[in-house]
């Protein structure tokens, strides 16, 4: 019996996660036994080199010294108080230095937690309950956001998920993506009744697509004009596009941003903050309720500090961005020798890559009608030659600090291999 039928006997799909069941790619997921640096051993005892990361947060790679070492130390003392501790205080700083635009944090433990919780703050905040979000973009599974969402919600094909009461979702307002006519027609037609827009800076869960000109620009005048919160999700994007994320890239000054992932350095750690105003409507200082038993986990802190420290030092984003180019050009050279139409996007330690000629990709519906058979072949074929790649066309991609020269040739060889059989 396989790892995954026997999963399938206890757990709901086999996964406890649907994309990683590989339903947006065929076939059965492959089960991880251990990881170190770039590389990934199954348990059936094959070396992958990881582009997955764990979806964002492994930075640095898998077992890092720094992080291990704080972690195995901060476990001597205790795993969980439920009562404060200082390496929180720690953290919460080093994140409101390298993202100015958060005053005051509050520490959750998941993306999905800190966008809930920043939604629940936007609209309790300012009174109002309509809130505008844009399709293809994923802000973790709560009730309001999980319409029109992207990520495994897309890979699955329910982007609006049943269960969802429908006098919940009519507050959603789904917009498209790079669209900033639309969201002006919006504010002129109810900008006062609208509590926040949320949105990813670049989304990373419709594959990887970056905002054009003016799109970001809009929505800070919009939300500033009509007095809504705009709430940057950097989730994925924080600590990861760049040191500041990828507020400090568009320089846009959110007034909330949610983060997870690299802020967790592979533990389960997020956070949202921003305005210290807006902060100040939050439980206790204000009415607007939040609470978590691991929140603010001092094992979950000390890995998010010890790796927020390795980043934090000079020089580290640029040579991660150099990495991340040399495989970006190199699959483009080699689809384009192949004759096979790629288009790749990347920022920092992501990318993403579409099979499609209708580039630059910049809308949900260019994602929508690439040519997925294409990626499931090349996913396979990567997989075969030892390349572990997200398993769906719609999942952005992580390069680590730990992604070296030989890394690197290894992926393009495999590349080289599979683009001619596509
Ligand atoms: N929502 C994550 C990707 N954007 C997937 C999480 C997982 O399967 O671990």
């Amino acid at each position: 019996m396989s790892h995954f039928t026997e999963a399938q006997k206890f757990i709901a799909g086999g996964v406890n996660s649907p994309v990683r069941a590989f339903a947006g790619v065929g076939g059965e997921p492959v089960f991880i036994r251990s990881a170190k640096g770039a590389w990934l051993e199954t348990e059936d005892g094959r070396r992958l080199i990881d582009y997955v990361g764990s979806w964002g947060p492994m930075i640095l790679g898998h077992g890092h010294p720094a992080v291990l070492e704080a972690v195995k130390n901060t476990a001597d003392n205790g795993l969980s108080f439920g009562a404060p501790s200082l390496i929180e205080t720690e953290l919460a700083k080093k994140v409101c230095e390298f993202m100015p635009s958060i005053e005051r944090v509050r520490m959750v433990s998941s993306g999905t937690e800190a966008t809930m919780s920043a939604i629940r703050l936007a609209r309790g905040h300012t009174g109002r309950d309509k809130i505008i979000k844009f399709e293809g973009c994923y802000h973790g599974h709560s009730d309001s956001l999980l319409i029109k969402a992207g990520s495994g919600a897309l890979t699955l094909g329910v982007p609006s998920s049943p269960g969802v009461p429908a006098g919940l979702a009519e507050h959603t307002i789904t917009l498209e993506y790079n669209n900033a006519e639309a969201v002006r027609q919006v504010f002129d037609e109810m900008g006062p009744e609208i509590a926040c827009i949320i949105v990813e800076p670049i989304a990373g869960n419709m594959n990887m697509v970056p905002p054009v000109e003016g799109f970001l620009e809009t929505l800070r005048e919009c939300c500033t004009d009509a007095g809504t919160v705009l709430i940057l999700d950097e989730v994925m994007t924080g600590f990861r596009v760049a040191l500041g994320g990828a507020q400090s890239l568009y320089n846009i000054t959110p007034d909330l941003t949610t983060i997870g992932k690299v802020v967790g350095g592979g533990l389960p750690a997020a956070a949202f903050g921003g305005r210290a105003d807006i902060m100040a409507s939050l439980a206790p200082d204000g009415p607007v309720y939040q609470a978590g038993t691991l929140s603010g986990n001092p094992l979950a802190m000390a890995a998010g500090l010890a790796t927020l420290e390795q980043i934090g030092v000079p020089g580290f984003f640029e040579s991660l961005s150099a990495r991340t180019t040399e495989l970006v050009q190199g699959l483009l050279q080699i689809a384009g020798e192949a004759g096979v139409p790629l288009t790749c996007e990347m920022e920092g330690g992501m990318f993403g890559f579409v099979f499609s000629d209708d580039g630059p990709i910049r809308t949900f519906s260019q994602v929508a009608t690439a040519d997925v058979d294409r990626f499931r072949k090349f996913f396979h074929g990567m997989l075969d030659a030892g390349i572990y790649l997200a398993p769906s066309a719609f999942e952005a991609g992580f390069v680590s600090a730990a992604h070296g020269d030989d890394e690197i040739s290894k992926t393009l060889d495999a590349a080289r291999a599979v683009f001619p059989t596509l």
